[in-house]
């Protein structure tokens, strides 16, 4: 499998020359500086292309080419931002870049609500607290109908299965009594700021009034069900399919990370049901997936292995990841020999993949514990170096056992 690391370009605290002494081969990058719904131009493609190539690795992968929110309501500019998405796929192919990731959730990007939760050992990993998500979206927001909602949300699923019995409102209001102006602050940085700035998405490091802005957004969803938003992805994926066919790119999108769905925005590739529909909707090797381990792992009702061996032939890309859901139905990344996801029988499963197609798949570790030093140094949450570092040599090592057993 080819050996891939996230690498948000040339203001990116983690340098090529690093990359390269730990052995990566290939680089998954983005145009992060071209404002969302403009065309990539050759030009800046092939300068951030060389850029990687005069370090001795490759531009392996696109991630993410972004599709803007007009694609995925399905507002009135949506032809005109598909033809820009064409235009840019076709750049990338003519700059012989063909593998490229994308998402299809409404609004926020991924999400999570504490980006350094401690582990016992002094390390830290990305965690999702209900409890303080439903908080950010009933006090915080202040989203109508927020309170009603969370009221009537389904009961959590345990690892093992069983229901899980928590009363969310009664948690937020014990969250309410002892919140601070900073823990609130904290909450929207974590929830809109830090993960999402740095990604290409909707929100900017920078942005003045992020709660004004996500309001609008939401308000652009209304009255989209899943059904709808389904329709919306298949009017994309048809109208794209052609040029990648024209230009053999592999499209693989992401899964909605958490599998769940949030702030009443309906959330269409969690599942198997749902990966089953969006392959066959428009039943072409082109339209295909990126098999993030760790956000189908956060899903209780989600079988990753089984994934894996179903949706092996339609991966383009995969993101070596693992969660752990706790007791309480909150989950937390764990590491990466360890969790939901069994990385070990995923590795065995795309590696037989490999050798049915003849040609390699790029991976990445995704995301990796703070540590060692990694809080201090300002890399963007879930992306340390010295914990992915290790992750990626823990991965390394299992590919290199697999392939010693043939
Ligand atoms: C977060 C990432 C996502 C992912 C995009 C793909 O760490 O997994 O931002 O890159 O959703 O489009």
């Amino acid at each position: 499998m080819e050996r891939t690391w996230r690498w948000f370009g040339t203001t990116d605290k983690i340098t090529l020359q690093m990359l390269r002494q730990i052995g990566v081969e290939g680089i998954v990058t983005a145009l992060h500086d071209v404002p969302l719904g403009e065309v990539w131009t050759r030009a800046s493609i092939r300068e951030l292309r060389e850029y990687i190539e005069s370090y001795g690795m490759r531009w392996s992968v696109v991630e993410s080419l972004p599709v803007t929110e007009t694609m995925k309501y399905g507002g009135p500019d949506r032809d005109e931002q598909i033809a820009v998405y064409c235009q840019s796929l076709r750049n990338l192919a003519a700059e012989g870049i063909h593998t490229v990731c994308y998402n299809f959730m409404p609004v926020l990007d991924w999400a999570r609500t504490d980006l350094l939760h401690p582990n016992p050992d002094g390390s830290s990993n990305l965690y999702f607290s209900y409890a303080e998500f439903a908080y950010f979206d009933i006090n915080i927001l202040k989203r109508k109908g927020a309170r009603e909602a969370w009221l009537s949300m389904a009961p959590l699923t345990a690892s093992d299965g069983s229901t899980i019995h928590r009363d969310i409102l009664a948690e937020v209001d014990e969250l309410a009594a002892t919140m601070t102006p900073e823990g609130e602050h904290e909450l929207v940085e974590n929830i809109v700021i830090k993960t999402q700035g740095f990604v290409s998405g909707n929100f900017r490091e920078d942005d003045e009034a992020p709660l004004e802005k996500f309001r609008l957004l939401l308000d652009r969803y209304r009255g989209i069900d899943k059904a709808q938003l389904r329709a919306n992805m298949k009017y994309f994926l048809e109208a794209v399919m052609p040029v990648c066919d024209e230009c053999d790119i592999d499209l693989c999108v992401h899964p909605d990370d958490p599998p769940i769905e949030i702030l009443g925005l309906p959330r269409i590739v969690r599942t198997a049901e749902d990966i089953r529909w969006l392959l066959d909707a428009v039943d072409n090797p082109h339209n295909g997936l990126t098999f993030c381990a760790g956000s189908f792992s956060a899903g209780a009702y989600n079988d990753v292995t089984a994934m894996a061996r179903e949706f092996a032939s339609r991966t383009h890309f995969v993101h070596l990841r693992s969660c752990q859901i706790l007791p309480n139905g909150d989950f937390t990344e764990a590491d990466h020999l360890g969790g939901r996801a069994n990385l070990v029988e995923l590795c065995r499963t795309f590696m037989h993949e490999e050798s049915r197609r003849g040609r390699s798949l790029p991976f990445r570790v995704d995301h990796g514990r703070t540590m060692l030093g990694d809080e201090a140094r300002g890399y963007n949450a879930g992306y340390s170096f010295l914990g992915r570092m290790f992750a990626m040599a823990q991965m390394q090592g299992v590919i290199a056992a697999l392939m010693n057993d043939g």
